[in-house]
């Protein structure tokens, strides 16, 4: 729970059999996590067993594809704050305070794994991934003129129940380049959202896709060409725009409770002003009338 919201995290899972239980229990460490939702996504054998006993739910995927494990994710859980993440050991539940401190201010927060202070010996981060992942984000920015961007394809992110709900039915791409549509979207929705570092560890096991120079090139211009098609019109949608639908953030209500305090001291000075101009002489010849 956090302040009173349910906390979700949802991993996809395919071939984490040998870090998915550390995974789990590190979340639930955190004692801020509701539920662990494990998408088993035709995952190696012996992965069900590794997830019994550790309290997250296991739910199953068919449609094979990063994309339809997460967002079989998202039509399960009913949670306030949903956040996404890897069973794979590169993240972990020490960074889930991070991501629910900012949900204070904002519906979406987005991890970064391409600050260097926070890369870990042995991630799968170096050069061609860090700067190509910068690159591609920091287009993003400039095109759609928004918040900072380092990185497009952190898995780890939170989003509140509202926004997934505005920008569900535009999520239509199942494979790895998912993590980039969520953005583009929560972009062209008009979510508020920040960019926060995440630690980026080593993988345990076998990476199945950006573990591989030649799929991580071919994601990168996917990625590249995802962007360009969603800033120059390929992908017209009738969206509703945030500010239209949803509720102001919490510095902004505290604003508006503030200016409402503010009118409201106002309105008694102006009242007691008044009523000061009819104090009568004596306490005596106060009437009921004179009180009211
Ligand atoms: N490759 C693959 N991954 C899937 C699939 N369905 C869900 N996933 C999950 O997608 C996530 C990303 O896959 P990884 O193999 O870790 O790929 P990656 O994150 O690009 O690679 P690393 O950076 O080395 O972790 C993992 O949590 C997988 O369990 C699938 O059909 N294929
Ligand atoms: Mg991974």
């Amino acid at each position: 729970m956090w302040h009173g919201k349910k906390v979700a995290v949802i991993f996809p899972t395919y071939n984490e059999k040998d870090s998915i239980h550390q995974a789990i229990l590190s979340y639930y460490a955190t004692n801020l996590v509701d539920e662990v939702i494990v998408v088993n996504n035709n995952a190696a054998p012996g992965t069900s067993e590794e997830v019994a006993g550790t309290g997250a739910r296991e739910i199953f995927e068919s449609k094979q594809g990063y994309g339809n494990a997460l967002l079989c994710g998202l039509d399960s859980t009913d949670a306030n704050l949903i956040i996404l993440s890897e069973p794979d050991g590169t993240f972990s539940g020490h960074d889930v305070i991070k991501l629910l401190a900012y949900s204070d201010d904002v519906p979406v927060v987005f991890g970064t794994r391409t600050t260097r202070e926070f890369i870990w010996q042995g991630a799968n981060m170096g050069k061609f991934l860090r700067w190509g992942n910068w690159a591609v984000a920091k287009m993003t920015e400039v095109l759609f003129n928004t918040t900072l961007l380092t990185d497009m394809g952190c898995t780890q992110r939170l989003l509140s129940r509202e926004a997934v709900q505005q920008i569900r039915p535009h999520l239509t791409i199942g494979g790895s380049h998912f993590g980039p549509q969520v953005l583009l979207e929560v972009i062209e929705h008009g979510i508020p959202f920040v960019e926060i570092p995440m630690n980026y560890c080593a993988r345990v096991g076998e990476s199945s896709v950006t573990g591989s120079y030649w799929k991580a090139w071919k994601l990168g211009w996917r990625m590249i060409f995802l962007v360009l098609g969603y800033r120059f019109g390929l992908h017209p949608r009738n969206r509703t725009l945030w500010q239209a639908s949803a509720a102001p953030p919490p510095h902004a209500r505290q604003q508006q409770e503030d200016a409402h305090s503010n009118a409201s001291l106002v309105a008694l000075g102006l009242e007691v002003q008044k009523h000061e101009a009819k104090v009568p002489e004596t306490l005596d010849s106060v009437t009921v009338k004179d009180l009211k």
